[in-house]
This record gives C-alpha cells, sequence and structure tokens, in this order.
C-alpha cells in the first residue's frame, strides 16, 4: 500500500508509503489519499486527521517518472491532478500535516493543503518545479502567495528557493516546529487535543476560517456569524457552557 492508515484514540493516522520515490505522488498514492481521507471524514469516531511521512520526505512532489510523457492533451482528458486532489478540499474535519524531511513541489501544496503544519526541525519547503520547466498545478502558487504573502511566494516560485522549518515557521506556513525525533509524538498530541473538541464546532471553525480564501470581509462576517449562530442549537455548545459554568470537564457527544 502507498498509504498507511491507523487509528489511535480520536486520531486517523495517514502516512504516505513510497520511501524508496522520497513518498513522489503518483496517481495511486493520491487516490489512496483521497479514500483514507474521506473515509477518517465520515467516521464518528476520529475527530482529526494527521498526514504525515517520513523523516526524509514527507513527499518530493509529483512523481515525475509517472509524469515525464504526459501531454497537454492527456492531462485535460485524464482530468490531471484535480481527479484526486480536488477530495482533499470535501474533507471538513481538521487535517494536520507532519512534515518531516522535504515537502517539495506536489509535497508542499499537498502540507499547504492541510490546515496546519506542524514540522520537524530538519523539514524543509520548496516549490521547485521550475527546475522541470513546469509550474505549481495543485494550488501552490495561490496557497503560498496566501500564506507567506507575495514576495516570498515568487522568490519560491521563480528561484526554486527552499525554506527551512525556521523560516517557515517565521513566515507563517507552518505553525509549530519540534525536534525531528519528536515530530509524530506532538502532531498526535496536537491532534487529540483538537479532537478532543466538538466536532462540529471543528467543522464550523474550518469552514469559517476557509471562507476568508473564498470572500470579502463583510461576507466572511455575516457567514461566520451565522455559523455561531447555529452553534446555539447544537447540544455540545450548550455542554460546554454548562460544564463551563458548572467547572466541570465537558462531555461532548459531538451533536
Ligand atoms: N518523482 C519521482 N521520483 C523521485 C522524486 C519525484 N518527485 N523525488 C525523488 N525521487 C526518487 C529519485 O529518483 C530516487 O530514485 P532512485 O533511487 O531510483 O534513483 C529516490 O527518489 C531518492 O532520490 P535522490 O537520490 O534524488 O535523493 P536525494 O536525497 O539526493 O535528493 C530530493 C532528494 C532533493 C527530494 C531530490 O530527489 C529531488 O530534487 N527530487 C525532485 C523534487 C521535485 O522536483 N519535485 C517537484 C516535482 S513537480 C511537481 O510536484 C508538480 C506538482 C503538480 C501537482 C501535484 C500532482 C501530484
Amino acid at each position: 500500500m502507498d498509504v498507511l492508515t491507523r487509528i489511535e484514540g480520536r486520531v486517523g493516522l495517514i502516512t504516505l508509503n513510497r520511501p524508496a520515490q522520497m513518498n513522489a505522488l503518483n496517481n495511486a498514492l493520491m487516490d489512496q489519499l483521497g479514500s483514507a481521507l474521506l473515509a477518517f471524514d465520515n467516521d464518528p469516531d476520529v475527530g482529526a486527521i494527521i498526514v504525515t511521512g517520513n523523516e526524509k520526505a514527507f513527499a518530493a512532489g509529483a512523481d515525475i517518472s509517472e509524469m515525464a510523457d504526459m501531454t497537454c492533451a492527456r492531462a485535460m482528458s485524464e482530468n490531471f491532478i484535480t481527479r484526486n486532489w480536488e477530495m482533499l478540499r470535501q474533507v471538513r474535519k481538521p487535517v494536520i500535516a507532519a512534515v518531516g524531511g522535504v515537502a517539495l513541489g506536489g509535497g508542499c501544496e499537498l502540507a499547504l493543503t492541510c490546515d496546519i503544519v506542524i514540522a520537524a526541525a530538519s523539514a524543509r519547503f520548496g516549490l521547485p518545479e521550475i527546475k522541470l520547466a513546469l509550474l505549481p498545478g495543485a494550488g501552490g502558487t495561490q496557497r503560498m502567495a496566501h500564506a507567506i504573502g507575495k514576495a516570498k511566494a515568487m522568490d519560491m516560485c521563480l528561484s526554486a528557493r527552499m525554506l527551512d522549518a525556521a523560516e517557515a515557521e517565521r513566515y507563517g506556513l507552518v505553525s509549530r516546529v519540534v525536534p525531528d525525533a519528536a515530530l509524530l509524538e506532538q502532531a498526535l498530541a496536537l491532534a487529540e487535543k483538537i479532537a478532543s473538541f466538538s466536532t462540529p464546532a471543528l467543522v464550523a471553525i474550518k469552514e469559517a476560517v476557509n471562507r476568508t480564501y473564498e470572500t470579502s470581509l463583510t461576507e466572511g462576517i455575516l457567514f461566520e456569524r451565522r455559523a455561531l449562530y447555529a452553534r446555539f442549537a447544537s447540544a455540545d455548545a450548550r455542554e460546554g457552557m454548562q460544564a463551563f459554568l458548572q467547572k466541570r470537564t465537558p462531555n461532548f457527544t459531538h451533536s
């Protein structure tokens, strides 16, 4: 299998598993990744999802051997990239990328598609497609510019400059940098914490934050407000507020 899955507590863990190819993303891997993500998204016992690789590579980008003979006509007729990448956007629960080693090209775009990126101290991020006379094709030009601003995104895309983990954290691409050996443990701790909260509230927050990329401030604020009002119809919000007032731990039923 190119993708391994397991559940720890309320966390769905997905490990990319093509170590000999630095986890290069071919269609088979991406199809399995999409299926694994959707399965966890639909599993009521899972509250958060982690995508990770190994210590050398989160993923070194699109599989160049699969792409080398690609033609424009085939890319269009096979719906190259769109086919299995659009699935990632359908995932409603929080997804954490735990990045060790390189996240390059499509691998960097995969991390950018996740909701939170946590990086090992030795992780590196890059969009080196220019070296192949290509360009990012899974949202990298857009999401990187949103994540770190135009100047640095242009630098990465045009010069193939790589960021180390500390730079990536400083620029806002990564939310936490942890020692290499602690990556999975820290990612699981973060995911467990997130998954302990009310799943419908997490889904509402993810949807609202993502609105910022799609809409004006006025519309986004309206969207957020309606989402908050809807929370007042939920058992979990009632329980969360009662538990606070009664000085006890809330017992969320994810409803
Ligand atoms: N595709 C296919 N095979 C790869 C890839 C890749 N992207 N990256 C590494 N490999 C393979 C190597 O060919 C090598 O195989 P073998 O042992 O059979 O020769 C093996 O993995 C180990 O690689 P290296 O020997 O090169 O290991 P190094 O430690 O010297 O270097 C690097 C590691 C820096 C990761 C180097 O391999 C590298 O630069 N790889 C290419 C990175 C790259 O250019 N990525 C961008 C690809 S284009 C892209 O992602 C477009 C995105 C489009 C959307 C996504 C669609 C899925």
